[in-house]
């Protein structure tokens, strides 16, 4: 840490086509913004770079598909995403976006620059052409049927019915998604980085000079390095984006994985005039966070145009995460199952360090991890309320009983063994965390906090000031020593918790200043006498209706998706299962076999039937969504399961007393769950 003098700390730029969810907080923003803020109060000169990455397709389709300008998008979300992650307390020194003059031509010199000394291949390339609105199409622009699942509707880069890899190449009857016109071939000429050129150079610089990488960025490096590396083209066929600083460069512009990366360039020099002290020096430190879909691109291609440009500093470090998962299930942002970021800052208002402290604690730091509701109330309510809290509350309790409410003295006569113990601990942990921070092990420094203030819990049961009675130089004593432990916890869950350290400032009635990372250790920072605040909860529990809701929420939201069936990895819809209920929920339907004894079409409805249903003692009329799928007298006689005690309700003007209970075959064709042998109509199904 000590041999750089000015430390540049970039979290990947977002997509503006969405806002953000836990996974980008988890494995990208949060750590990043653990890392730069325990560099500022190490009063390290730092800058904390980001903002929103607005090029390429993702922001096009969605303006496609919701009808607005590419503009319009990247502002709506540019917005969105900037309140959430600074109500989150993400400390950025600046949120740009590329979309801003100063990115593109920052992006334009700097494509202009290798172009100049010859860097690039010039190679020529058939693409599809639509006629009718004279552009190049990208892969997703194209649509088709698939060659694999005779899905009509795949894509040109993919097929999401059965989730292949497609090339435009490989669509049958493709047609442009712009105009329906069946696209023609055209050359088109692009610019190709020759990355094989700085394989050599990547190969020494990564998997000699950079083995402290952490494994999973190092093996990712590593494989590709193994593979090979080749020409990848610089520019594409766009009227969206930064243009290729070329005559002949009409309607193409630079890949927006060549322009995003140069953000972090561009936004510096938004920032401060001295930019090139920071990107140009050798002591400077730039790390790079990310999640590991990003890996490569800051590791094996930003690095290597960095190196074709020259005089710029490299990444010493880019500890990518890998992924957060969300209640067993990928989070994904097409299916909507996510929590996020802007959502949950209204659900959980002035709970943005629960948040901060779980996602830290359970960070996808080596592997994939999972976020569970359960999981979050757990560790809010067992470990930051009954430990951390609980110490502070305790302590502040006892200050305002037992001294007045003042900082008591300490009386040196007095002190003992488990004083000295604690502020062993005390120092210890303040190295601990350090060396945890400082090599990105930002669960394992949290877990030394927490540790901390666990210790604070078992010392206040020792030494049981409150049974002291008459003794108040061993109450002193007690007391002023966890005042000063709350002190430096403060210090200490500064990075991570940075509105409970400046709640606790408050409650300490001390100033910011406080926080700096070299009073840790100390047990002089309150001084004797000094009044503290009332005790303030630090942390509310989460209750259990809360995370009821919130899952609910979450399984409301959802979208079916595609997935693999175990049999035979056919690609299937699959319906995320619904919230878990008790038996008893179970309990209260009410399930029977009955016999479809008459059906008939509803009038003006072409997917309803009218079923009279034989349940043993009565007949139903159930009014069920299956015509397109079977005819009158394909059912009659059938034997079906049926919910009985539904709510009757009114469709097409028929009451419906019931429900048929159907499944779906691969082709999405309705089947029935019906008994295997004749049952007894009315008969129980339990
Ligand atoms: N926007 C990809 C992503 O959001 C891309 C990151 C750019 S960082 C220069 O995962
Ligand atoms: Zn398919």
């Amino acid at each position: 840490m000590e041999k750089f003098k000015r430390h540049l700390v970039t979290a990947a730029l977002p997509y503006a086509n969405g806002p953000v969810h836990i996974g980008h907080l988890a494995g990208n923003f949060l750590p990043a913004d653990i890392y730069a803020r325990y560099l500022r109060a190490n009063k390290k000169d730092v800058k904390f770079i980001c903002g929103t990455d607005e090029h390429g397709v993702p922001i096009t389709i969605r303006a496609m598909k919701e009808g607005v300008t590419p503009q319009d998008i990247v502002d709506k979300y540019h917005h969105i995403i900037n309140e959430s992650l600074k109500e989150m307390g993400i400390s950025f020194d600046i949120f740009s976006r590329t979309s801003n003059q100063v990115h593109h031509e920052t992006s334009q010199a700097f494509f202009k620059k290798l172009y100049d000394n010859h860097l690039f291949e010039e190679k020529e390339s058939e693409q599809y052409f639509d006629e009718e609105k004279q552009t190049f199409l990208a892969d997703r622009y194209i649509t088709g049927t698939c060659p694999k699942c005779a899905n009509p509707n795949a894509y040109g880069d993919q097929c999401e019915k059965c989730g292949s890899a497609l090339s435009p190449d490989e669509l049958i009857n493709p047609k442009s998604t712009l105009s329906s016109s069946i696209p023609q071939k055209k050359v088109t000429k692009h610019w190709y980085l020759p990355l094989q050129n700085y394989e050599a150079w990547l190969k020494q610089w990564i998997l000699e000079d950079h083995k402290e990488w952490k494994n999973n960025v190092y093996g990712q490096c590593k494989s590709w390095l193994d593979n090979g590396l080749q020409s990848r083209a610089m520019t594409r066929d766009s009227t969206w984006g930064v243009k290729v600083p070329l005559p002949d460069a009409d309607g193409k512009v630079l890949y927006v994985w060549f322009d995003a990366p140069i953000g972090y360039i561009s936004a510096t020099k938004e920032l401060t005039a001295q930019w090139s002290d920071y990107w140009c020096k050798d002591d400077t430190q730039l790390v790079h966070f990310l999640g590991k879909d990003n890996i490569v691109f800051h590791c094996i291609i930003f690095p290597a145009m960095l190196k074709a440009h020259g005089g710029f500093v490299l990444p010493d470090n880019v500890p990518a995460n890998e992924f957060l998962n969300l209640e067993g299930e990928k989070v994904s942002t097409s299916r909507n199952w996510a929590v996020w970021v802007d959502e949950y800052v209204k659900d959980f208002p002035d709970m943005q360090d629960a948040l901060r402290y779980v996602l830290c604690a359970n960070a996808p730091e080596n592997k994939d991890n999972d976020f569970t509701w359960k999981d979050f109330q757990e560790r809010v309510n067992s470990e930051l309320v009954a430990i951390l809290g609980n110490f502070v509350n305790r302590t502040f309790v006892l200050v305002h009983k037992l001294c007045k409410g003042k900082v008591p003295p300490f009386h040196l006569a007095k002190k003992d063994a488990t004083d000295d113990a604690l502020f062993e601990k005390i120092k210890s942990t303040k190295q601990n965390i350090a060396s945890s921070i400082e090599t990105y092990k930002f669960r394992e420094a949290l877990f030394s906090v927490i540790d901390l203030a666990r210790e604070g819990n078992k010392y206040l049961q020792e030494k049981e000031p409150w049974k002291k009675g008459d003794d108040q130089e061993s109450i002193d004593n007690s007391l002023h020593m966890c005042l000063q432990l709350c002190a430096n916890l403060a210090i200490y869950m500064n990075p991570f918790l940075p509105f409970t350290a400046q709640k606790l400032c408050r409650l300490m009635k001390v100033v910011d200043r406080m926080l700096d990372w070299e009073n840790g250790g100390s047990l002089k920072l309150l001084n004797t006498g000094y009044p503290m605040q009332a005790p303030e909860l630090l942390f509310k529990k989460i209750e259990d209706e809360d995370i009821i809701r919130q899952v609910e929420k979450l399984h409301q939201a959802a979208k079916p998706y595609i997935g693999e069936t175990e049999k035979n990895n056919e690609q299937v819809i699959i319906h995320p299962i619904k919230p878990e209920i008790t038996f008893e929920d179970f309990d209260k339907i009410d399930l029977r076999v009955g016999k479809i004894v008459h059906a008939e079409k509803v009038e003006k409805a072409d997917k309803l039937l009218k079923l009279t249903i034989d349940l043993g003692n009565e007949q139903r009329t159930v009014v069920s969504g299956i015509a397109m799928h079977y005819t009158p007298d394909e059912i009659i006689g059938l034997q079906v399961s049926v919910v009985a005690n539904l709510a009757p309700r009114k469709m097409r003007g028929i009451e419906s007393k019931g429900m048929i209970l159907m499944a779906e075959d691969e082709k999405g064709k309705l089947i029935f769950i019906n008994p295997h042998g004749e049952a007894m109509n009315g008969s129980m199904v339990k």
